[in-house]
């Protein structure tokens, strides 16, 4: 095969990743390389998640693992899971759909053999 040294799931991985850099980017107003409250808050708003500052705050706390009190793109990609775990739970059918696949296999029927 002509292209690949990598495997369909790394460069996937490293799609993902340029474009969630890209969104970061996108965020970070001040080209600081880290997101503040207010550009959190911004963020939030577009993504429909209803908040205040006072949240957003305590949102970056949490968040921080790091302590500075600002996020940086590692933090970036754990909130982004998170928001995207919130926004599931607001969307049953979608929230149902993924339980679904994630259904472990039914259990073993116990053979009559014994
Ligand atoms: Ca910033
Ligand atoms: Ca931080």
């Amino acid at each position: 095969m002509a292209n690949d040294s990598k495997s369909g799931v790394m460069s996937n991985l490293d799609k993902t990743m340029t474009e969630t850099y890209k969104l970061f980017c996108k965020y970070d107003r001040d080209n600081s390389e880290t997101l503040e409250v207010s550009e959190l808050f911004l963020l939030l708003q577009d993504c429909k998640i209803p908040t205040s500052e006072a949240e957003v705050k305590k949102c970056l706390k949490a968040m921080d693992t790091n302590g500075d009190g600002v996020m940086d793109f590692m933090e970036f990609m754990t909130f982004l899971g998170m928001i995207y775990m919130i926004r599931l739970s607001n969307k049953t059918a979608i929230a149902k759909e993924i339980k679904n696949k994630a259904k472990p296999p039914p259990p073993i029927r116990k053979s009559s053999l014994y």
